[in-house]
């Protein structure tokens, strides 16, 4: 087959790589790509186009005229070569959509668990994940994690099970996929502007649930995730299973006195309920938050849904690990507790991990990108022993302190340089920590003035803290 793919991302590789070692002739089209994979395709006989102009069709793909347009989820399902293609009655397909057709399909193939939601879906992901692993099942996440799902189906090792975390970018383009287990966290306004508008993201989201095979797991909590499960057209026998914080009925994950409780998937689940854990043992590793306990319960029921046992479930519990930067505790030492949230690049983000402690010195700053903390410091001024600051914008950040808590002790940190700055800010945030304390890095900023990205601002204050605590 002649196939055009768009984009030349992690996706548009994995795609145009698969195609083409299954004997497809291959033309690639992107308005931008690395050298690397440009050069691979090469190497491949992929033929890339670089096409900056989106509103033109570049004539080598007229000439090519594609059977098939496999798409990249970034692209808009507007933009004008999705068009052309729709135009043309061309089928147009997304990389899960592709990874589902050319899938194992003898022997005993892989299952598929898809994970949706706005927030907390890589969190959700991997946990399901380790909790499958520590029943013993070979397990590949994949998906928006960042892991293209043709990377996961291609590797020669085999798996038991695929945990996909699919945005609703991909779900917009799933057509055939038969998941045994489906999710969808919850729902709130995001990515109007590639769906255009808030019903038709809710839309894709419900995708999610069409042709389960065993469990619908949704959140009682938000009616729009009950309503998908009720539209879709499932396979028959599937169940709907909620997850909430309250108290489970049958059918249910909840939680009851502190105790993380399945009363879904007993024989008995009109009288009795398994438990699972205590919100006292996730406090362990950083699980404890309202919203954490919620994907706990949520990758719970995916994993009993796919046979894990309670057991191996409430061990995996004790040695996951929270994905780094996102509220990640890098040391404790002296009773101080040092806490990378690098990942909390808006005031809304900064807000959850500042009100989950007491007694803070708080490292904030970076690009405000127009918005105001003085909420924040308002709101947590009584939490706050001392607040650092960094990042290029500082002026604004110094002004809310004065402003809103002129009694706290504020340091700014001066350097610019990259590889300086959290040096500076361990060093200054150690002065004035005591026994019980927490020193947060929580910007409530975006981090591009001063670092690559969230990752590199997180990894170099956990290297600070390390050399400053000498682990
Ligand atoms: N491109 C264009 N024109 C466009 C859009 C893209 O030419 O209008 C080209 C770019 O020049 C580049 C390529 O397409 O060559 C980039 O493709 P992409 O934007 O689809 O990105 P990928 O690198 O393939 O990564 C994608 C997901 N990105 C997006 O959905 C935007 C990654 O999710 C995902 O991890 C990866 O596939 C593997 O599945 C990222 C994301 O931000 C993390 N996701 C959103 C989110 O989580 O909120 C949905």
């Amino acid at each position: 087959m002649r196939v055009a793919v768009l984009g030349l991302g992690v996706t548009g590789f994995s795609v145009a790589d698969t195609l083409a070692e299954l004997g497809a002739v291959v033309m690639v089209i992107a308005a931008t790509a690395d050298q690397t994979r440009r050069d691979m395709c090469g190497v491949l006989g992929i033929t890339v186009v670089l096409s900056q102009n989106t509103d033109d069709v570049p004539p080598e793909l007229v000439t090519f005229n594609p059977e098939l347009v496999v798409v990249s989820p970034g692209y808009h399902p507007n933009h004008p070569l999705v068009r052309w293609a729709a135009d043309r009655d061309i089928s147009i397909w997304g990389d899960v959509e592709l990874a589902w057709r050319v899938r194992d399909k003898v022997g005993t193939p892989a299952e598929w668990i898809l994970v949706t939601g706005t927030n907390g879906k890589t969190t959700t992901t991997q946990l399901a994940s380790h909790m499958l692993l520590h029943s013993g099942a070979r397990v590949a996440p994949c998906g928006n994690i960042g892991i293209p799902v043709l990377d996961a189906v291609r590797d020669p090792r085999g798996f038991d099970f695929f945990v996909v975390e699919i945005s609703s970018y991909q779900l917009h383009w799933l057509r055939h996929v038969v998941p045994l287990t489906s999710v969808c966290l919850n729902v709130s306004p995001d990515h109007l502007d590639w769906h255009g508008g808030f019903d038709a993201y809710v839309a894709a989201k419900a995708k999610v649930y069409e042709r389960t095979k065993v469990a619908c797991v949704y959140n009682r909590a938000d009616e729009r995730t009950l309503k998908m499960v009720e539209d879709a057209e499932v396979t028959q026998g599937a169940r709907a299973i909620s997850f909430g914080l309250d108290s489970p009925g049958p059918s249910d994950f909840g939680v009851v006195d502190g105790i993380l409780l399945d009363r879904a998937f007993l024989d008995n689940r009109h009288a009795e309920a398994l438990e699972i854990s205590t919100v006292t043992e996730l406090r362990q590793n950083g699980l404890h938050a309202p919203h954490m306990v919620a994907n706990v319960l949520a990758a719970a029921a995916v994993a009993r849904s796919a046979g894990a046992s309670i057991d191996a479930i409430s061990e995996a519990l004790t040695t996951f690990r929270v994905d780094a930067h996102r509220y990640e505790t890098v040391a404790m030492v002296d009773g101080v507790t040092w806490i990378d949230d690098s990942k909390a690049t808006n005031p809304h983000a900064a807000n959850a991990s500042l009100s989950a402690n007491d007694s803070i010195v708080w490292i904030v700053g970076g690009l405000l990108k127009g918005v105001a903390i003085d909420e924040l410091v308002q709101r947590h001024a009584k939490r706050i022993k001392a607040a650092v600051v960094i990042g290029v914008e500082r002026s604004e950040v110094l002004r809310a302190f004065a402003q809103h808590a002129p009694h706290l002790p504020v340091v700014e940190v001066l350097t610019s340089e990259t590889e300086q700055v959290m040096f500076e800010a361990v060093r200054a945030s150690s002065s004035f920590v005591a026994h019980g304390d927490v020193v947060l890095l929580a910007p409530a900023a975006a981090s591009m003035d001063q670092f690559t990205d969230y990752a590199q601002r997180g990894r170099l204050f956990a290297e600070a803290v390390r050399a400053h605590v000498g682990h």
